[in-house]
C-alpha cells in the first residue's frame, strides 16, 4: 500500500485547495492511478486498522441488489446510515444498478451475471464491464438525499462507478474508475472492496487473480483530515495480509462473511476522522 501513502503525500504537497459541496473544503489533484498485485497479498491498509467486516458485508449487500440499510445494520455495518430515510431506504443506487439495471419494458438486467458469463465464455472480450452511473436515477442536487429517495432517485450519485475486467494467462485483473475519492476515509475501503470482488469473481469463473487498478478523478483530502493524514504518513507500513476463501459457494450471490479470513493482518490502531455528508 505504499502507492496509497505516496498519493496522500502527493495531494498534501501538490494539491489545490478548493471548496466542495459539503462546505468542508478539500485539497485535491485530478487523474491518478494506483495498482496492486493481488499475488503479493491482499491490499488492505496496515498503517491504520480497516474494518474488514464492513468491506465484506457491504459487497455482499451490493451483489444481492439490496438498497435498504436494514440488512447492513443487522450485520454490523453503519457506513450508509447518514444518507438513508427513516425506513433505511437509499433509492436505486449501487446494488440496484449492478443487480437489476431497469429496462424500458419494466424488466431489469443483471450486470454481474453478464460479467460472469463473459469471464467464463468470452474471457478475451474487451467488453467485460459493469457500471452504476444510470443518469435517469441520479439525485437532484437541490434536494436532500431523503427527498431524492422519496422521488425514486438515488440518495447520492455513485463514486465508484465503472468496473472493467481483463483475463490473461488464466488470471483476472480489474480496473475501477472512481470519479470522486475521499482519499483518507473512502479510498482504502474502495481498494479492498475491489480486491475482494476480484477474488470472488475469479473463484466463480475458475481463474486466478492478477492485478487491481484504481483510476481516480477528483482525489481529495478533506481539510478536517489533515492531522489524521500526518499521523498516517508518520507510520511505517507493514506487510500485506493474505485472503483465504473457505468454500466455493454455488453462485456469486451466496457468499457469507464467514467464508473469508484474513491472515497476518496486523494493522496499527484506527485513526478516527469525521465523514463529510
Ligand atoms: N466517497 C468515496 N468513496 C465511496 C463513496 C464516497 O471516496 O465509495 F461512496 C466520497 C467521495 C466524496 C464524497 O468525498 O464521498 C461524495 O461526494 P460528491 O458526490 O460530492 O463527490
Amino acid at each position: 500500500m505504499r502507492a496509497y501513502l505516496e498519493l496522500l503525500r502527493d495531494i498534501r504537497d501538490h494539491g489545490v485547495d478548493r471548496g466542495d459541496r459539503t462546505g468542508t473544503g478539500t485539497r485535491s489533484v485530478f487523474g491518478r492511478q494506483l495498482r496492486f498485485d493481488l499475488r503479493e497479498g491482499f491490499p488492505l491498509l496496515t498503517t491504520k486498522k480497516i474494518h474488514f467486516k464492513s468491506v465484506v458485508n457491504e459487497l455482499i449487500w451490493f451483489l444481492s441488489g439490496d438498497t435498504n440499510t436494514r440488512w447492513l445494520k443487522e450485520n454490523g455495518v453503519s457506513i450508509w446510515d447518514e444518507w438513508a430515510t427513516e425506513d433505511g431506504d437509499l433509492g436505486p443506487l449501487y446494488g440496484a444498478q449492478w443487480h437489476a439495471w431497469p429496462t424500458r419494458d419494466g424488466g431489469s438486467i443483471n450486470q454481474i451475471d453478464y460479467v460472469l458469463d463473459c469471464l467464463r465464455n468470452r474471457p478475451e472480450s474487451r467488453r467485460i464491464l459493469f457500471h452504476a452511473w444510470n443518469v435517469e436515477y441520479l439525485p437532484d442536487e437541490s434536494m436532500t438525499p431523503q427527498d431524492n429517495v422519496a422521488a425514486g432517485r438515488m440518495a447520492l450519485p455513485p463514486c465508484h462507478l465503472l468496473y472493467q475486467f481483463y483475463v490473461a494467462n488464466g488470471a483476472l485483473s480489474a480496473q475501477l474508475y472512481i470519479r470522486s475519492s475521499d482519499v483518507f476515509l473512502g479510498l482504502p475501503f474502495n481498494i479492498a472492496s475491489l480486491a475482494l470482488l476480484t477474488h470472488m469473481l475469479a473463484q466463480q469463473a475458475d481463474l486466478s487473480v492478477a492485478e487491481v487498478i484504481v483510476s481516480l478523478g477528483d482525489a481529495h483530502i478533506y481539510s478536517n483530515h489533515q492531522r489524521q493524514v500526518e499521523t498516517q504518513l508518520a507510520r511505517e507500513p507493514g506487510s500485506a495480509p493474505t485472503l483465504a476463501i473457505g468454500r466455493r459457494p454455488d453462485t456469486i450471490y451466496d457468499y457469507r462473511f464467514e467464508d473469508f479470513s484474513l491472515h497476518d493482518y496486523d494493522p496499527q490502531p484506527p485513526i478516527p476522522a469525521p465523514v463529510a455528508v
